[in-house]
């Protein structure tokens, strides 16, 4: 594969350098306080797995704008797929004036997720909105209120999915009143509640029973790999157990896979591991190699729920992002991108696995695919979160030109969601970065 970029990290000025000072000055005066970074260095280009800063300093891309440069960052095809499509139109509106790639993107989407039943999608701009609208479906489709979410879940910072989202700082913080009809179940997770996924599955069945009440509710909803929460990966059997329960009770399932999805798991959709299939799916991220696309695809009869003019949006299915949309999937087929997903956790665990045994901080190591973290404690017998571990390591890796997300309720969870061409060599490099800090700050 060629790259624009050298695949190799290079720190030449101080951390951060003159020009992303400057630029920090500026943005101080002009940005909104609101708006955080995880990194102080200015980004200027990005290509394959590395960011290169204003000043030149060269980062290894462990993040991908929080798993949406799957495919890679800058990806050729993709590129050339953009500029094609500006060249033809910059906006195109469904509502108004219908055009070719919203048919030919639906389409393929309804062949690439799981679920051999007649399916149909609808397009959108951000994960947020895509939720919104799986929410309005499932409601108008069974005519109930009630929304089931879970403990550690993440689904947006619009009003509705706020009240969706788990953690309150910083998501919710002073941001309510909140939307009503949410209801919050327990999840499983594995390496804290030693639940199997039976057990776990029948105690939120409980919940959901006693608290809600089945017929009540519209739809359960749930990352089948939770990400901003940890990247937890339910037990087995915990995911398949909720469906046959949705199924019997007439709820919607819908699978959030704004993270989880899209090869970043090794295969299509995270459900898959599982072998569920959800009624919805609720897709983002690594949709578009970056621009801003979102979708829902599911059952027909569900999808067909709302009269027309009900879901829709200015700018949803734009047809830039709709050509890097089809040239991203494009690229994950003939790319064969799924199976480096499966290299790269193959890499990340022959490394990382050794130091549960080796460091009594390190908890666990887990994961699907190219979406893998290590969560840190203080200690294995208590399991107490380590985030100040975590906020040291990570700044240790930054100051090295390694750029780690972290994640978890407690904040104290490394996530790995390199772009899925990141090479082996740079791979290690970046692992290698962190090793040596754990070591040293365990
Ligand atoms: N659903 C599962 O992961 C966005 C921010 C939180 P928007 N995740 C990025 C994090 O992981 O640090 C997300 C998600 C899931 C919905 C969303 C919302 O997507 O495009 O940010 O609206």
């Amino acid at each position: 594969m060629e790259f624009r970029l050298e695949q190799k990290r290079e720190i030449v000025t101080e951390i951060p350098g003159p020009k992303s000072l400057e630029l920090k000055q500026r943005r101080d005066q002009y940005v909104s306080a609101s708006v955080g970074s995880a990194l102080p260095n200015y980004i200027e280009q990005s290509d394959g797995a590395i960011l290169r800063d204003v000043d030149g300093n060269q980062f290894i891309d462990f993040g991908a704008g929080i798993g949406v440069t799957t495919v890679g960052n800058a990806s050729p095809k993709v590129v050339k797929a953009i500029q094609d499509a500006a060249t033809q139109a910059t906006h195109l509106q469904i509502n108004t004036a219908p055009y070719g790639s919203y048919i030919d993107l639906c389409q393929k989407l309804t062949e690439i997720t799981p679920g051999d039943f007649p399916k149909k999608a609808v397009l959108f701009n951000s994960g947020a909105e895509a939720l919104e609208n799986a929410v309005k479906i499932a409601r108008k489709h069974t005519g109930r209120d009630a929304i089931v979410v879970f403990d550690h879940a993440f689904h947006g910072r619009t009003n509705l999915t706020m009240a969706m989202t788990s953690k309150s700082m910083p998501y919710k913080d002073g941001f309510g009143p909140f939307a009503p009809e949410i209801y919050r179940a327990p999840l499983s997770y594995p390496y804290r509640d030693e639940l199997s996924g039976a057990e776990a599955a029948a105690r939120t069945i409980d919940m959901i029973d006693k608290q809600v009440g089945a017929k009540n509710v519209a739809a359960i909803i749930i990352e089948p790999l939770v990400g901003e929460g940890g990247f937890i990966v339910p037990a087995e059997g915990f995911l398949p157990a909720l469906v046959e329960f949705a199924n019997e009770n007439g709820i919607v399932f819908v699978a959030d896979e704004v993270q989880a999805g899209m090869s970043r798991t090794g295969k299509w959709f995270c459900s898959e591991w599982e072998g569920i299939e959800p009624d919805l799916i609720t897709s983002a991220k690594g949709i578009a190699g970056g621009m801003p696309l979102s979708a829902v695809v599911g059952r027909a009869e569900i999808m067909d729920a709302s009269h027309a003019g009900g879901i829709g949006g200015t700018y949803s299915g734009n047809p830039v992002a709709n050509a890097a949309a089809l040239a991203t999937i494009e690229a994950y087929e003939t790319e064969n991108l799924q199976a480096e997903a499966l290299r790269i956790e193959k890499t990340v665990r022959e490394v990382l696995e050794p130091l549960v045994a080796e460091l009594d901080v390190v908890g666990e190591v887990r994961g699907r695919g190219a979406m893998l973290a290590i969560e840190l404690v203080k200690d294995s017998s208590s399991k107490t979160p380590n985030p100040e571990l975590v906020k040291t390591v990570v700044a240790d890796a930054i100051s090295q030109g390694v750029l780690f997300l972290t994640c978890g309720t407690y904040g104290n969870v490394i996530r790995f969601l390199p772009p899925l061409v990141m090479t082996d060599e740079l791979l290690r490099d970046g692992l290698s970065v962190l090793v040596e800090s754990l070591r040293k700050h365990a």
